[in-house]
């Protein structure tokens, strides 16, 4: 049995706390690993994950146990801890490990070794490629940790995705899940265009209203909860747009998301997790991505778009890039919701053919077993 301890810290939102669930589940069930996910803001993870609970209790093979990151100066980073290290260790989004754990990676490298890992934030960006697997020694220590770098091809460590994802996503549970959730969410599952509407306050809300208003095909617009949500529902209501159903969604559980997303006809979506279960549901997407200083995003998006648009005709791909464009970085094109739907069958053409190429991208899981597997041969 191998055991893993991953370190994650919640800087804001649901991501941190959603990607390194995923990834903690999918090493314990798929790789029978007893994993330890030790978080500094387990309610986060609560809150999508109602059954995550931190505990004080041992870790088993298959299983994930979810822990307090304890930082009141103290030598103990959680509780229980023994003061040895995991077999693999895994540093989330550049979270920092505690100094005690360091030791102990250190200590544990004198007699046997320790798969130390970094993983960073998936992107289509060439450094990913570049970076992934690259070790980088310890400034004190000396001993070796890996860069990991999801990303979309085999030189990178691939996605955050189960194996038996077909399952997850499996077009024939699409009319039963859309009648039983809707029901739930008081939406219309006959309606013919529902929209999930899950984005950041930063974006342009009252705008995309005014967007949504001005084509005057029927549109139901699921919205998850959040700032961005409740602005959205006041700008329709000034517009007056009977054609615009708005419909409040309630928080789910990360499984029913899926649900949710597989049930609605397309999404504008955020973040790192959520824009990818989008692209796994196989429905056409519009990504408002998390806005950062110096615009870096707006290059993430751009990466991304060079190689999610190659499966789509020309008139498609220019309706993407303005839709994009106008959600991300706020330039006026006329028409962008109007021109999006009307590509919408090309758009959801191309993203069947992505999703494809999704599947056949290694899981970060499996690339993570298998490097572990090499590095703790030595
Ligand atoms: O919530 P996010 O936008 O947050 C993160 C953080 O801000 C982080 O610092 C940043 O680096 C990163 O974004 C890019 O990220 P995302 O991907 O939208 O994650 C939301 C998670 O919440 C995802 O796992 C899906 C889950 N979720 C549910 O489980 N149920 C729900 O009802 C909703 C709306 C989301």
């Amino acid at each position: 049995m191998r055991t893993c301890d991953m370190f994650c810290r919640v800087i804001d939102n649901y991501g941190d706390a959603g990607v390194s669930w995923r990834l903690a589940q999918m090493l314990a069930k798929e790789y029978d690993w007893a994993v330890r996910l030790i978080i500094d803001d387990a309610a986060v993870l609560s809150a999508i994950v109602p059954t995550a609970k931190a505990e004080v209790a041992p870790v088993k093979a298959g299983s994930v146990t979810v822990c307090d990151w304890i930082e009141d100066g103290s030598d103990v980073p959680f509780r229980p801890w023994d003061g040895q290290a995991a077999d693999v260790v895994i540093e989330l989004f550049s979270c920092r490990l505690p100094d005690a754990y360091e030791a102990a990676i250190a200590r544990r490298f004198e007699t046997s070794p320790c798969a130390v890992f970094a993983l960073d934030y998936l992107t289509a960006e060439k450094y990913a490629e570049e970076g992934n697997g690259l070790p980088s020694p310890h400034p004190r220590y000396g001993y070796d940790k890996t860069f990991l770098f999801p990303g979309f091809s085999e030189k990178t460590c691939g996605i955050n995705r189960e194996r038996n994802l077909q399952q997850i996503f499996n077009p024939a549970r699409k009319e039963s899940v859309r009648k039983r959730l809707f029901a739930e969410f008081g939406a219309d599952p006959e309606h013919p265009f529902t929209l999930y509407f899950f984005t950041y306050p930063e974006m342009p809300v009252e705008g995309f209203a005014q967007c949504l208003a001005q084509d005057p095909r029927p549109v139901q617009v699921l919205a998850a909860p959040g700032a961005a949500s409740a602005r959205l529902k006041r700008a329709l209501e000034s517009l007056e747009a009977p054609h615009i159903c708005f419909v409040q969604a309630s928080m789910v559980a990360q499984d029913v998301f899926d649900d949710v997303l597989l049930s609605c006809d397309a999404a504008l979506i955020r973040g790192e997790d959520s824009v990818l279960r989008a692209q796994l549901a196989g429905i056409p997407m519009i990504w408002t991505l998390y806005p950062q200083q110096e615009d870096t995003h707006l290059t993430k998006l751009a990466a991304f778009a060079s190689l999610y648009t190659q499966a789509l005709p020309q008139t498609a791909r220019q309706a993407w890039l303005e839709i994009e464009d106008y959600v991300n970085n706020g330039p006026v094109h006329e028409h962008v919701w109007k021109n999006w739907r009307d590509r919408i069958e090309e758009l959801q053409a191309g993203a069947t053919v992505w999703q494809k190429t999704l599947f056949s991208l290694p899981t970060l899981a499996e690339s993570i077993s298998k490097l572990a597997e090499k590095k703790l041969k030595f």
